[in-house]
């Protein structure tokens, strides 16, 4: 079935994918940037379970078996945060508990007086069809701010300031579209997604 959805492209016909996330920023993220592609991805706003892990690639990878056993459909799940080296990788896989508990506010807290700013967001998409599951990473760098800023974005944008520049990603979320974590992995998944109706 999913193969002759993607022959539909020749014929200009929109590819479709589930994307499963209760997220609706990384949801506009990934829609802007597949419909380059030409892949209509569909919402499916499933709150999954997440195995214990700091790593976001196995994260991401238990996530899509798990949606797969409720969809049966071709999907595609992503998992994503952000790691502190003055905080030994915090929050990392912990990413989404901890903004919850205390917000960007807590992380600037925890950040004060430490050694260094320096930060890293990283993504991973797993995709499956049912069988294999395919991954696609991306990570940017930077820093945390000294200050919230800005109203774009979601999550940690308010705070991280990508390598080279001054603006967080909530004050320029055009630059978040063009470098950011998520915006790597997902050209890699539309690349793949392009050989495989070639
Ligand atoms: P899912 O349903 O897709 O899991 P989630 O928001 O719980 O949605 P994660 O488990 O991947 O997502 O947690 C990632 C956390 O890191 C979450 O709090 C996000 O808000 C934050 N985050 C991820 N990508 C981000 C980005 O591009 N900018 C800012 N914060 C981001």
């Amino acid at each position: 079935m999913f193969k002759n959805r993607c022959r539909q492209i020749h014929h200009g016909v929109f590819l479709e994918i589930h994307f499963c996330t209760s997220n609706k920023g990384k949801f506009s993220e990934a829609e802007k940037i597949l419909n380059k592609y030409g892949v209509n991805i569909i919402h499916a706003p499933l709150t999954l379970e997440e195995r214990r892990s700091e790593s976001v690639e196995e994260i991401a990878e238990g996530c899509a078996l798990r949606a797969y056993s409720i969809l049966r459909k071709p999907l595609f799940v992503e998992d994503s945060g952000l790691f502190v080296p003055a905080l030994n990788g915090f929050p990392g896989a912990y990413s989404a508990w901890v903004l919850g508990k205390i917000g960007n506010e807590g992380i600037l807290r925890l950040l004060s007086g430490a050694k260094g700013r320096s930060a890293e967001f990283r993504c991973a998409i797993a995709f499956t069809e049912g069988k294999e599951v395919r991954l696609f990473t991306g990570s940017v760098r930077g820093r945390v701010s000294e200050s919230i800023r800005g109203n774009g974005g979601f999550g940690y944008d308010p705070v991280f300031i990508p390598e080279g520049g001054e603006k967080t990603f909530a004050e320029a979320p055009s630059l978040k579209d063009s470098l950011s974590h998520r915006a790597g992995a997902l050209q890699k998944f539309g690349e793949y997604l392009s050989t495989k109706v070639k």
